[in-house]
């Protein structure tokens, strides 16, 4: 017998627990909405003349590309108004941002990458989008910074979209990460990965081997050790997409890290809405992410766009990573 159609609209209401039924649900389907907008620019780029530089830099002092610029500015305008969220971040956007005055506010705050990998835009690799879901800390307000200053292990949800050969949709609100398929035909995501696991056995690392001379010492032995073992031999890949990268060693199994470098301490990866979404879903998929000392989930970040050194993946390939960075203390 074939397995049935599920749509997202109609896994999220069997899965979520009642008390997420309402707002909760209703987000996933405006970032899921978001992603089908942002998958119909991205597939029709270079026809739409939205390839290239916008022109702007953003927080991070890098040229914002004009996908960027699209996907973050639909991920604003589908989530200001509803009435589900009381603030928001955006990798894009230098301050947190207020839900306006004229908007009813919401219980949730959504932290976003609306295009990460977006150096890869203009040469059709594979690109993605990061959220995390917060519980507003005080419903008696309308947001405010320490809502969205929080450590990962405060989400209740997060996801991500990856824009590839199909649009995928993958999320945990806590009870498992789950992947949906775009069918572009009808328009609808549906159920392909329903409780998605890192394999026990992984396959892949995914470091940028270009950048190991101005890694410490230790990162370069944890990643001679990558190269070296043999039970089980790993492969190396490397998109240099963040998104692709975990998506790949989440279905096969593996590591993906960004090391400190000597003119990088922490990394490029930031913390609230990239490592720690990742983190999140990398938990509830069997896996771990670390800074190379402690879980990602269980740091606070001081500031909005702070960048963290990262490890995630396998459990034991992270751990590892922590073993030999350890021994330098
Ligand atoms: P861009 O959004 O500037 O392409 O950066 C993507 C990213 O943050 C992450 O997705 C990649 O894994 C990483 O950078 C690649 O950086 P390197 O090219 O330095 O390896």
């Amino acid at each position: 017998m074939s397995s049935p159609l599920i749509t997202i609209e109609r896994f999220l209401l069997s899965q979520q627990p009642e008390y997420a039924k309402g707002d909760l649900t209703t987000l996933f389907y405006d970032i899921a909405l978001a992603a089908k907008m942002i998958a119909t620019q991205t597939r029709r780029a270079a026809l739409l003349d939205v390839l290239g530089y916008e022109g702007t830099t953003n927080i991070q002092g890098e040229r914002q590309r004009k996908l960027d610029v699209y996907a973050d500015d639909i991920m604003f305008k589908l989530n200001d108004h509803t009435g589900r969220l009381c603030a928001m971040v955006s990798e894009e956007r230098d301050d947190w941002i207020r839900i306006p005055e004229n908007y009813s506010k919401g219980h949730y705050v959504m932290v976003y990458d609306p295009l990460d990998g977006s150096s890869n835009i203009d040469t059709n690799v594979t690109i993605g989008t990061i959220f995390g879901i917060f519980r507003v800390l005080d419903d008696g307000n309308r947001g405010r910074l320490e809502d969205c200053l929080r450590c990962g292990r405060d989400l209740v949800a997060a996801g991500y979209i990856i824009y590839g050969t199909s649009t995928m949709f993958v999320y945990s609100a806590g009870a498992g990460v789950h992947g949906f398929t775009l069918d572009p035909e009808i328009g609808e995501f549906l159920l392909t990965h329903e409780n998605m696991r890192f394999p026990e056995n992984p396959a892949y690392y995914s470091l940028n081997f270009g950048s190991y001379r101005s890694w410490e010492p230790e990162v370069q032995q944890y990643g001679d050790w990558l190269q070296t073992i043999t039970e089980p031999r790993l492969s190396q890949r490397y998109i240099g997409s963040l998104v692709a990268d975990f998506h790949r060693n989440l279905l096969y199994g593996g590591v993906y890290g960004y090391p400190g470098e000597v003119n990088l301490p922490n990394g490029k990866i930031r913390l609230l809405y990239e490592a720690g979404p990742l983190a999140f879903l990398a938990e509830h998929a069997g896996g771990y992410g670390s800074n190379g000392k402690m879980s990602l989930l269980d740091i606070k970040p001081d500031g909005l766009h702070q960048r963290t050194q990262v490890f995630i993946g396998n459990r034991s390939l992270v751990e590892k990573a922590e073993e030999f960075i350890r021994k330098q203390d």
